[in-house]
């Protein structure tokens, strides 16, 4: 990314949107989103919106909302001029070690004042690709205790037009309950696959190998430092297809469990890897290895939803991306319209016109701070 971004003022939001409904993982449950927005507001008056979608415990990344905050506080702002080139930014950024959630926040809000400017160079430039009409969604379920609901969810997501059913996972989680699922979904040509969160260890292999029957990948199966585990369950269960997420933070991640030979597929969030300019590295190493990669989520409001999307747009070959409509997270969304889904896809550019509300986002804010610069 190219160009020169100033800065008049920013602002911080901590913000809470309550959810529909209880989401239960093996990270743990959530009846509210909490997050942060970071609006940054340049010299002309131009407005870019970030959201950091990282979660209030540290539980999923090391980064927690609260500490987010004082990050952009004490270590951000204080090193942020009136004027200086986008990259300036990023270097400022890059300084510090982690946080990566956070630094994305700081950068979307940036990002979206440079796309404002006549000069900017747009994405399809960076990313070699154009933009498509529309994206495949599909929908991230979390663990039933109840499989009569869970089959309930399931053909309901089906009906809705999902392309993809992710269904959370863990060691304590019987394999065989997915056995009457399967049928339903390749019968409606929808794909199924897993989201382990990390959590299968060294003596739960056995176990992992179960859902190797089901042909399909499963994401993040041990913890996300523990590639040698992937390698002994790959020389074990030669048909297991890993998807990664926690476990890649940045291009050098990438580059090693490819050359690792364990990269069968990413789920790429933009906040996890540090922001719109570490996502296009990554996705065009991508690319260029023919390693297929599509777009996660974190359960963003549409702030952060609508930057997902746009980079969504830009993958060509994504089979589903985690990026459900607003109406199945929030009772009310802080953009309009929300986003829809027809039919399993989302249209881009209808989607893109969508406004942020700031009256909506006062009205949901917990904490909000101010900074001006000279
Ligand atoms: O593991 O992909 C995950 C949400 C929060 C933390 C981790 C994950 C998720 C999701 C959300 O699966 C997908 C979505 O935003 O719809
Ligand atoms: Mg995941």
């Amino acid at each position: 990314m190219e160009g020169i971004i100033t800065l008049k003022r920013i602002e911080l939001y901590l913000i809470d949107l309550p959810q529909k409904s209880t989401f239960k993982s093996g990270i743990g449950e959530r009846k509210s989103k909490k997050t942060i927005l970071v609006k940054w507001i340049d010299k002309e008056g131009r407005v870019g919106y970030g959201e950091c979608s990282c979660r209030p415990d540290p539980f999923y990344s090391a980064e927690f909302i609260k500490a987010s905050l004082i990050l952009i506080q004490k270590f951000i702002i204080p090193r942020l001029q009136p004027s200086q080139s986008y990259k300036d930014v990023i270097h400022i950024l890059n300084g510090i070690r982690g946080w990566n959630f956070t630094k994305s926040a700081v950068e979307s809000a940036m990002y979206q004042v440079l796309k404002q400017q006549s000069k900017a160079k747009g994405l399809s430039d960076y990313l070699n690709s154009d933009m498509k009409p529309s994206v495949p969604v599909g929908i991230s379920l979390g663990i039933y205790d109840d499989q009569a609901e869970m089959l309930d969810v399931v053909n309901k997501s089906i009906d809705e037009g999902y392309k993809r059913l992710k269904f959370k996972i863990s060691p304590y989680v019987n394999s065989s309950v997915f056995e009457s699922v399967y049928p339903l979904l390749s019968e409606r040509n929808v794909q199924l696959s897993f989201d382990a969160n990390g959590s299968f260890r060294g003596s739960d292999l056995e176990k992992l190998s179960h859902y190797t029957h089901f042909e399909t990948h499963v994401e993040q199966p041990t913890p996300p430092d523990r590639f040698d585990l992937l390698l002994e369950a790959r020389r074990r269960y030669p048909k297991l297809k890993i998807c990664f997420d926690e476990e890649v933070e940045s291009i050098g991640d990438v580059v090693k469990l490819h050359q690792l030979g364990l990269l069968d597929e990413l789920n790429l969030k933009i906040g996890r890897v540090g922001g719109i300019t570490s996502s296009i590295e990554i996705l065009n190493y991508c690319k260029n290895h023919d390693i297929p990669c599509w777009m996660g989520g974190m359960f963003e409001t549409g702030v952060g939803r609508l930057q997902n999307l746009e980079l969504a747009a830009y993958l060509a070959n994504a089979k589903a991306n985690d990026l459900s409509p607003s109406s199945r997270y929030f009772v009310e969304d802080i953009i309009s319209p929300a986003i829809e889904m027809d039919n399993g896809l989302i249209d881009v550019r209808k989607s893109l016109e969508s406004n942020i509300l700031q009256e909506k986002i006062d009205y949901y804010t917990l904490q909000s701070h101010e900074y001006s610069l000279p």
